[in-house]
């Protein structure tokens, strides 16, 4: 079984005051490993059993199977939504600045782009900053979908925006909230690194090999 929870990267009262302890515990204890345990449930005693998570959202994206695929992407979501996060304030590195302005126009309205986007998206779902053809974009996905299985897209940071991710903190008050994450807790660094890993790219996955990087978040 290659499947199991990955452990936060931080305490859970890394992210307070924009991320709470008691929301951090619920979101990665509860949630987060409810859809890890269910595709552990839906992968037993079946071929995919022995498959990395990435390669079980490709599968179940490609043969249409919605129960295994909302369990099996909203656990790759939810890992990556770790590590999009840091307790420290960062600012984009050189590389990323100088990508932000030229796809944006500047930092800030980059910033105020991902905000717009992730405070606007109606319902559940997730809002990315991702590279795109060579270029930064951000977009949202609804409910359990990911960027993972679209094609020459590259997702760089993500910001969960089910409710489950800020009620206890912002009750109703998303956009506070995700104002806050793109101000304070945005994980500049790991999408640097997200930005130099090509192996991200879900067309690398085709083959039989795995990358070990994608290993990373287990
Ligand atoms: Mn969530």
């Amino acid at each position: 079984m290659t499947i199991a929870l990955p452990p936060l990267p931080y305490a859970l009262d890394a992210l307070e005051p924009v991320i709470g302890a008691r929301t951090l515990e619920f979101h990665h204890g509860k949630h987060h490993a409810g859809y890890v345990n269910k595709v552990l449930d839906q992968i037993r005693d079946t071929p995919l059993r022995d498959k990395s998570l990435e390669e079980i959202v490709h599968i179940a994206s490609e043969t249409g199977d919605a129960a295994l695929f909302n369990n099996a992407a909203q656990a790759w979501n939810h890992a990556f939504y770790w590590q999009s996060l840091s307790p420290q304030v960062q600012q984009p590195g050189e590389v990323l600045t100088a990508m932000l302005e030229r796809d944006f126009g500047g930092v800030d309205d980059a910033l105020g782009a991902l905000v717009e986007a992730a405070a606007g998206h109606f319902g559940s779902g997730w809002a990315w900053l991702v590279l795109e053809s060579g270029k930064l974009e951000v977009i949202t996905t609804a409910n359990a979908d990911t960027p993972l299985t679209k094609k020459g897209v590259t997702p760089l940071l993500t910001i969960d925006v089910w409710e489950h991710a800020y009620y206890l903190d912002y009750q109703s008050d998303r956009r506070s909230h995700v104002a806050a994450i793109v101000k304070t807790r945005l994980n500049w660094r790991v999408a640097q690194e997200r930005l130099q890993a090509p192996a991200m790219d879900p067309s690398a996955i085709e083959g039989d090999s795995v990358n070990p990087r994608r290993q990373q978040h287990r």
